[in-house]
């Protein structure tokens, strides 16, 4: 094929895959059904996509279905499923729906599988439990129906799998394997069974399997690269000397291959695709790995995955042309998997009609790699308009109101060092004793559970069958019951619950200028869960507060200080789609300077505590190693830029999410939050070590309730954490909170886990074990 993508969104235009799916799970459509309403889904996705321009019978069309992961796809393919999951295998050795989702979901006291990152996206994979002794085998049968129900339809398709050597380095040793034992270490063992999943694909008619492998750009995984780089000759030179397969194409998204490509370029594989957008066409080849890559399809991923902006089209076809130089066989394909956007602008029928020219969701996308397809072909005059239509999009968008804003521009550019820094932490610890705060003091990381009641008020505030009025007044009734549920529990520092927020990064996206929000552009991030990610077009402001009333009216209701809650600048540009016409730092800084406003006005109308959480500033942190850096700077400037004309009477909270505190432990010093919350309790606080040996010498929380489970902790079991966490953090600095927002679970555990932690934390404080 001249043109394809890596792949498409699966969850459905409308989530059709999402219900169908969670359906299933209660009860209410059986195996069967669901099964017939995946394939109704992927028979769409064909005719769509042969529609938009890719062929239908050359292997262009990627099957990327899946339905909750593709990792978790290749553990079940490849065998690999947990022990304490082996009651769901089947004598044949395969996993059924039900068995698929209980892996997922976890049940009973059988913990799921681990959910964490896709690279540098928002979508969150199930993370492979290996052993030593995980015995592999191959399950085709899934792969190979997808293939034969589109040959039945007409189509022949390219399978898509996570590749081996990515499939291992993502993956985590078993609970119990020796220490050292990595994944990686038992590479020689899949290949083989990766071998006979394609040489069933083979048998089936298939021509050509793509096999992602992502882990090659990547310089942050828990292997080293060296290994890595070695597993991918290894595994390549093996797959490719078996002689009953289709033609492999090894995808590389989501960055440059850099140092892996001659590795990967002296295996037999057929084609290589390469990220043009984050990474580079190669320069500077070594004679062999040209050589190797002049008998290859080089496969230029110049339409970008990752973001919805249209783009300078003429740019890419420039790249697909540089590509071409170095083989005469070249394709054009997305950048990364498409399943990154929403399906299609044309269902946004309320956005702005010029914001609407400049965007492409994954519809749009695919069409213009058909467009360049057609160029590589014909020749780029055959395209002219098509690129000349693209380029007057970008100049529109240059020049259009709001893009540019000089208000916002002067005030970024008037910026000096001394707007970054707040007074020394010593004297802010002073003037915060106002606050007469206990020994240990509780609190919550700031939303309550967003019971049925509050999204019925929110959707029917949507439709017009609640006035303004009546929903302020409804979330306000919510409010005060939060309060004094707080109060009635004993909780040192209360929050108002967030009821008003759909999200936080929405909720902020709708009120300031600059962005735009989506009607249907939901995009996966985890099963079947998903976020509707806001637009951010244009310079960033804030016309006028946007949580001030809410804030005061709940610190109104009680005595007890009351923390306001905003969305710091890293999760808000990590959560949209932003604006790629600037450094992301610019933009990240404007963002801080609306809710430096913002703060400002919560500290003049009596709020005392202020918290801005970044639970996504670990998540943005760049691949490779020699972007780090630079992202680290700006990140945590934008946070201090935010933060740093609160004044020192004035106590700045921040929550992150994620354990995986050593990584950024350096950046979260110098965010320079008085009290920083974080995950714990799921790993038993091993995190309070990395805090202390870091000499972290601010407040800090670590979570002693995982709110990620329906499980109320006893007081016996949050006073040992609780005791584990005060032997190495001095009490004067260690705050009680659970690990995150309590917006997902239900009031009953919640109540109930509140007070153990009071409870449990009386205990700590009078230095008394935890009565039983
Ligand atoms: N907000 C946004 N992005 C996020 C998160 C968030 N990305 C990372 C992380 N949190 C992802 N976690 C979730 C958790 C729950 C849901 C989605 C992502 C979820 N979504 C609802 C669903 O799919 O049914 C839809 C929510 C809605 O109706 O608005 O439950 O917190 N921006
Ligand atoms: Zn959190």
């Amino acid at each position: 094929p001249k043109g394809t993508i890596l792949g498409y969104p699966r969850i459905g235009r409308r989530r059709e895959l999402k219900r169908a799916v969670e359906a299933f799970w209660a009860g209410s459509i059986d195996a069967a059904e669901l099964e017939e309403r995946a394939a109704e889904l992927r028979a769409a996705t064909r005719e769509r996509l042969a529609g938009l321009g890719l062929g239908r019978a050359d292997s262009a069309i990627p099957e990327s279905f899946s339905f909750y992961d593709q990792v978790l796809d290749a553990a079940v393919a490849v065998g690999a499923v947990p022990a304490r999951f082996a009651r769901l295998v089947g004598d044949d050795g395969t996993v059924d729906l039900a068995g698929y989702f209980t892996i997922a979901r976890g049940e009973g006291d059988d913990a799921p599988l681990e959910m964490t990152k896709w690279f540098d996206s928002n979508y969150h994979y199930l993370v492979p439990e290996l052993a030593p002794d995980t015995a592999f085998s191959a399950h085709a049968d899934r792969l190979v129906a997808e293939f034969e129900e589109a040959k039945a339809a007409g189509f022949l398709t390219r399978p898509v799998l996570v590749g081996p050597v990515t499939f291992l380095a993502l993956a985590k040793a078993a609970d119990g394997a020796p220490e050292g034992f990595r994944p990686l270490d038992r590479l020689a063992d899949l290949v083989p069974v990766y071998a006979e999943l394609l040489a069933r694909l083979a048998a089936a008619g298939a021509l050509w399997v793509q096999l992602d492998e992502p882990a090659l750009v990547s310089e942050s995984l828990d292997v080293s690269r060296e290994r890595v780089i070695e597993a991918i000759g290894a595994a390549y030179d093996a797959l490719g000397a078996g002689s009953d397969r289709p033609s492999i194409f090894v995808a590389a998204p989501y960055g440059g291959l850099d140092d892996a490509l001659p590795a990967l370029a002296a295996t037999p594989v057929e084609a290589i695709g390469f990220d043009l957008v984050k990474g580079s066409v190669p320069a500077s080849l070594d004679p062999a790995t040209a050589e190797s890559l002049a008998g290859k399809t080089l496969v230029a991923g110049v339409v970008d995955g990752h973001n919805i902006w249209r783009g300078d089209l003429a740019a890419a076809f420039d790249r697909v042309e540089a590509l071409a130089n170095l083989s005469g066989s070249v394709a054009v394909s997305s950048s990364t998997s498409l399943f990154h956007v929403p399906h299609d602008v044309a269902d946004e029928t309320r956005l702005d009609g010029r914001l609407a020219g400049w965007l492409a969701f994954a519809d749009q996308k695919v069409a213009q790699v058909a467009t360049l397809a057609t160029g590589l072909v014909e020749g780029r005059s055959a395209i002219e308009p098509e690129l000349a239509a693209a380029t007057a999009s970008l100049a529109d968008r240059a020049l259009a109101p709001g893009v540019r804003v000089p208000g916002v521009r002067e005030r970024l550019e008037g910026l000096r060092g001394t707007d970054f820094s707040r007074d020394d932490y010593a004297a802010r610890v002073a003037a915060q004793e106002s606050l007469a705060l206990p020994e240990l003091p509780t609190t919550t990381i700031g939303s309550f559970p967003q019971t049925a009641d509050i999204r019925r008020a929110r959707a029917r505030l949507v439709k017009g069958e609640l006035t303004e009025a009546e929903y302020t007044a409804a979330m306000r009734e919510e409010i005060e019951r939060v309060i004094r549920l707080q109060e009635d529990l004993g909780l040192d520092v209360l929050v108002h619950g967030e009821p008003e927020r759909n999200d936080m990064v929405q909720y902020f996206a709708e009120l300031l200028d600059g962005f735009a929000v989506t009607e249907h552009g939901w995009v996966q991030s985890y099963g079947s869960r998903c976020t509707r990610p806001s637009i951010l077009w244009g310079d960033v402001s804030r016309p006028e507060p946007m949580t001030v009333s809410w804030s005061t009216y709940a610190q109104s209701l009680t005595p007890k200080p009351v923390k306001g809650m905003l969305t710091g600048p890293v999760t808000i540009l990590a959560w949209s789609f932003v604006r790629d016409d600037q450094p992301l730092g610019d933009t990240a800084r404007q963002v801080a300077l609306a809710l430096r406003d913002e703060i400002a006005d919560l500290e003049a109308s009596g709020i005392r505590i202020i918290q801005v959480d970044e639970p996504a500033l670990r998540e943005l942190l760049p691949l490779k190693l020699a972007d780090q850096r630079d992202y680290l700077d700006w990140s945590v400037g934008s946070f201090r830029l935010a933060t740093a004309a609160a004044a020192a009477a004035t106590q700045v909270h921040t929550h992150l999410c994620y354990s995986e505190f050593g990584v950024v432990i350096d950046a979260i010093r110098n965010l320079d939050a008085d009290v920083t919350s974080i995950e714990a309790a799921r790993s038993r606080m091993e995190v309070v070590d990395d805090v202390a040996a870091s000499g972290f010498d601010h407040g800090i929380g670590p979570g002693v309730y995982d709110i990620h489970s329906p499980r109320v902790p006893s007081v016996d079991e949050v006073w040992q954490l609780l005791e584990r966490a005060a032997a190495e953090i001095p009490a004067s600095r260690l705050w009680v909170n659970p690990d995150c927002g309590l917006k997902t679970r239900g009031y009953e555990e919640t109540v109930a886990s509140l007070e153990h932690i009071i409870e449990a934390t009386r205990a700590v404080r009078a230095g008394v074990p935890a009565a039983v």
